[in-house]
């Protein structure tokens, strides 16, 4: 058995995780500036400002990807870079379209993501994505990348993890904008979900008909006890899925939110839209979460590290409890557990039959240091890229799934959102001093791997 013809073999980024140049050529800020610069909000103060600088050094990391044999790149798209104050900035978007030529000169495809976290601030001051009106803007947004990129991009994906902008942004408060409000998340998980329907009709009918059209979800992998599977899955993953897959929103998940909303912003014809016709569903896996019902008060940190009694993204879980599970940890803490990939797409497959998917995000991160001879022996991370290669092969293979492509994240350590620059998960070292890039030994396996069409050395 051999992988499908065409299978993208990638590596993955975000703007604001990379490019710094947050003040250059017209930009304007984003929510995750405001926050960032916020104090308290990132570890050791850390923000994007400078990054990976690979504002200015994409060149030089055009050409490592072409060294690693990569067929694919996804990247993220800085909505106030090129639409700063909604209109269109041409220093902006020339950026992005230097970038998908010097791609496209290489044999990369260009995988791109519209928005990747970073809003810009001026519509969070009018409201952010628990207003009705941020989904028609971003839709307007997205035509106009259609029209300045149009069919030189392979793949155009709406939103990345809707889950953390519209959870961890509002409810948990650990990600930009940093509020706390149940409800106002909940808006905005839906206001995201109509306008990554939005966006994508019109990209498709106005800008690009021959492009692939895509989503990227962060499906939490749920094991543990019946009822608090279900529970922790309504509102992390079906509150996603389901309307974006034409079913509407959960009957379950309405009634574990009753007290807290009626969902009227859900208006007639909404679920609808949401129900734009994917060619592709891109699936970031990490880890696999373990969960029970419980009445007592945990002492434990919950799996993404939100201290029970902390505001949760969990909204609507009370009593759930998030367990660790045994074995070996990251340095993000989450656990290394490649059956849950497996697991995660052989369900996809049952659950969402005929939807082909895209692994678009999996990697680790770990304390990544140059040894006496500059080397960099992340033979963890080897491991964790190891594991989780033969887990997506025997779920294509063995598990007849419709695996389209695998993006390792990340091609570059990088600005880590809360954890700064202090959690790395690149094939390639960077060093923030001088912003000189390393090949760790992950960035060698990978590249053997690929060049042997998926059997790692
Ligand atoms: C994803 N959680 O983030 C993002 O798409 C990347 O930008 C990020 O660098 C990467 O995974 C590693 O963290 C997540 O708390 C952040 O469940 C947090 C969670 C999940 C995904």
């Amino acid at each position: 058995m051999s992988l499908p013809d065409g299978f993208l073999w990638g590596a993955a980024t975000a703007a604001y995780q990379i490019e710094g140049a947050a003040d250059e050529d017209g930009r304007a800020p984003s929510i995750w500036d405001t926050f960032s610069r916020t104090p308290g909000k990132t570890l050791n103060g850390d923000t994007g400002d400078v990054a990976t600088d690979h504002y200015h050094r994409w060149r030089e990391d055009v050409a490592a990807m072409a060294d690693l044999g990569i067929s694919a790149y996804r990247f993220s798209i800085s909505w106030p870079r090129v639409m700063p104050g909604g209109t269109v900035n041409r220093k902006g978007v020339d950026f992005y379209s230097r970038l998908v030529d010097a791609l496209l000169d290489n044999g990369i495809a260009p995988v791109a993501t519209l928005y990747h976290w970073d809003l810009p601030q001026e519509l969070e001051d009018a409201g952010g994505w628990p207003e009705r009106s941020t989904a028609f803007r971003f839709a307007e947004y997205a035509v106009q990348m259609g029209k300045a990129l149009g069919d030189r991009v392979h793949t155009w994906t709406t939103l990345n993890e809707p889950w953390c902008s519209a959870f961890l942004g509002y409810a948990a408060g650990v990600h930009a904008p940093g509020r706390t409000d149940p409800v106002a998340a909940l808006t905005a998980a839906h206001h995201l979900n109509l306008a990554h329907g939005l966006a994508s009709r019109a990209l498709r009918e106005e800008a690009v008909p021959s492009a692939l059209h895509s989503i990227t979800l962060n499906l939490h992998h749920l094991r543990g006890e019946p009822e608090a599977v279900r529970r922790v899955g309504a509102v992390s993953n079906r509150v996603f899925l389901d309307p974006l897959t034409g079913r509407g929103y959960p009957a379950d998940l309405l009634d574990d939110t009753a007290a807290l909303t009626d969902w009227a912003f859900v208006r007639d014809g909404d679920e609808k839209t949401a129900a734009a016709p994917l060619d592709v569903l891109g699936v970031n896996y990490y880890s696999p979460t373990l969960v029970r019902t419980w009445d007592g008060v945990s002492p434990r940190a919950n799996a993404d590290g939100h201290k029970q009694g902390a505001a949760t993204p969990f909204v609507g879980c009370e009593g759930i409890d998030f367990l660790d599970q045994p074995g070996p940890h990251t340095a993000m803490g989450w656990p290394v557990d490649a059956t849950g990939l497996e697991e995660m797409l052989l369900g996809l497959r049952r659950d969402r039959p005929g939807l082909p998917l895209m692994i678009t995000e999996n990697g680790a991160a770990f304390a990544d240091e140059p040894g006496p001879d500059g080397r960099i022996r992340d033979r963890d991370r080897i491991a964790y890229l190891r594991d989780h290669l033969a887990a997506m092969r025997r779920a294509i293979e063995a598990g007849g799934v419709d695996v389209r492509g695998y993006f390792a994240w990340s091609l570059l350590d990088n600005f880590e959102w809360a954890y700064g620059y202090d959690r790395r998960f690149g094939l390639i070292h960077v060093d923030y001093a001088t912003g000189e890039r390393r090949w760790k030994d992950s960035a060698h396996f990978y590249k053997d791997a690929i060049s042997r069409g998926g059997d790692p050395p």
